[in-house]
């Protein structure tokens, strides 16, 4: 079992508590499919997605990364069980999405920019070590039920 300092668990609650979905979840995933194209190929049906303003400005993009997010809430209200919290959703990634793991950790890293450029100054060593824990944590259990 993974264990959480104080400090680890009070900073995840404080930046998911503050966190906007809508916009964390929307940048995150839009920055993925624009640095790393090949994660479009999981999004076929979403209509344009031809260049970076496109991307961004894309409503299925928006919708799914606010979905995503709020996927991110489920380990942030359960992060003593992270593993068994996301058992499900990794089988469904990794049988019927066939969404290869190693993208969770690039949309994990797209997020840590989005967060990281909206915290500023608070953004702090200590915080940056603690959200990259957390996010490690969720990318491996998510990459759980790959064999
Ligand atoms: Zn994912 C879906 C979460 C990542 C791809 N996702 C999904 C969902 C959820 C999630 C919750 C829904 C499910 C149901 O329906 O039941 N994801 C998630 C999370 C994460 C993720 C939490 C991390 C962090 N994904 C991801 C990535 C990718 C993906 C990275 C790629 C690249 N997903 C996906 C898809 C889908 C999903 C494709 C399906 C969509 C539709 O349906 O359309």
């Amino acid at each position: 079992m993974v264990e959480w300092t104080e400090f680890e668990r009070a900073t995840i609650q404080n930046l998911f508590s503050k966190m906007d979905y809508d916009t964390v979840g929307q940048q995150s995933l839009a920055r993925c499919l624009i640095v790393y194209p090949w994660t479009q190929r999981y999004f076929g049906n979403f209509g344009n997605l031809y260049n970076a303003a496109a991307i961004m400005g894309n409503p299925n993009v928006a919708a799914h990364g606010k979905l995503i997010l709020h996927g991110l809430d489920r380990a942030v209200k359960n992060m003593d069980d992270i593993k068994a919290t996301y058992a499900e959703l990794s089988v469904l990634h990794s049988e019927k999405l066939k969404v290869d793991p190693d993208n969770f950790r690039l949309l994990a890293d797209c997020m840590t920019v989005v967060v990281a450029a909206q915290q500023g100054a608070a953004f702090t060593p200590d915080v940056q070590a603690a959200l990259q824990k957390f996010l490690s944590v969720v990318v491996s259990a998510l990459g759980r039920q790959y064999h």
